[in-house]
């Protein structure tokens, strides 16, 4: 059933561009697009068959899922003031990354890590994502990579979602995370040093939507353990309630949220199972590509 629905929806589905910033600098800033209608009905449809997962048991029975894991570090220099990021800070990041879903039965590979010198490729926005994708990208579509860039202009990283591709399509070359080579821990970008925003990042790699998406009224963003939020948080605001007709307080310590990574804490179960549902969808059944 669940396939089937979410097939339906495959054929229109198009990657959409990276979004340009427009929040200020010195805040969280994803330049991942919001959701689609489509992508808003596929997870509508996922919740409803969660709830039984999550319900009766399955869903934490369910076995570990290991993600090929690719970094890839584009500098316009070998200065780490220029994004040539040390082995020892993405031995850090890789790290980073696998304590924050562990406790969600998912956990990342490293099968590789490679540095280029490029300053075009090393600038987000120049022009050259598809073509410096082609010449880095690793494994098949179930394989996560992260491009680590010198500028990012004013976003701290985006992603794609999961979709349908077919084997040599731009949306397969596409599929990864971009990400600002100083958010790694130890990096310099202060309260984003921790390494979150690559947590934050592949979380919508792996199919999860902001927390305030749609803000205080309707889906929001399709998971039910998410207390509705009308915006992005920044900082750690606790105590703070953005939506207080609806329950819950904002969840500002999700990784989904745009907190500062000291502030992060958690995914919630039906995120885990929002998860586990898009990798079964998409990810792990792209047998062709
Ligand atoms: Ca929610
Ligand atoms: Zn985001």
């Amino acid at each position: 059933m669940r396939f089937s629905i979410a097939a339906a929806f495959m054929a229109t589905t198009v990657l959409a561009a990276p979004q340009a910033a427009q929040l200020e600098p010195g805040r969280f800033s994803c330049g991942t697009p919001d959701p689609t209608a489509e992508q808003l009905a596929i997870a509508q449809e996922f919740l409803k068959e969660e709830a039984y997962a999550i319900a009766n048991g399955t869903l934490a029975k369910r076995a570990v899922t290991y993600v090929d894991t690719y970094f890839h570090v584009v500098a316009s220099s070998t200065a780490a003031s220029d994004g040539y990021i040390s082995d020892s800070l993405l031995t850090a990041q890789f790290n980073a990354l696998n304590a924050a879903y562990a406790p969600h039965q998912i956990q990342f590979v490293l099968k590789g890590t490679d540095k280029t010198v490029n300053s075009n490729w090393a600038r987000d926005g120049a022009g050259y994502e598809l073509t410096m994708k082609k010449a880095l990208r690793k494994g098949t579509y179930k394989a996560l990579n992260i491009y680590f860039l010198k500028d990012m202009g004013s976003n701290l990283g985006y992603c794609y979602f999961p979709t349908s591709v077919t084997a040599n399509s731009n949306n397969f070359w596409k599929d990864g995370c971009t990400v600002l080579h100083t958010t790694v821990p130890g990096g310099t970008l202060t309260n984003y040093n921790k390494g979150h925003t690559v947590t934050h990042e592949v979380g919508h790699w792996l199919g999860l939507y902001h927390t305030f998406q749609g803000g205080c009224t309707g889906a929001g963003d399709s998971v039910a353990d998410t207390p509705a939020q009308a915006s992005a948080s920044s900082g750690c605001p606790v105590g703070r309630d953005s939506c207080p007709s609806q329950a819950g307080a904002d969840p500002i310590r999700n990784y989904m949220d745009y907190s500062y990574d000291t502030c992060y804490d958690n995914f919630t179960p039906g995120q885990a199972a929002r998860i586990n549902s898009f990798w079964t969808t998409y990810r792990a059944s792209c047998s062709a590509c």
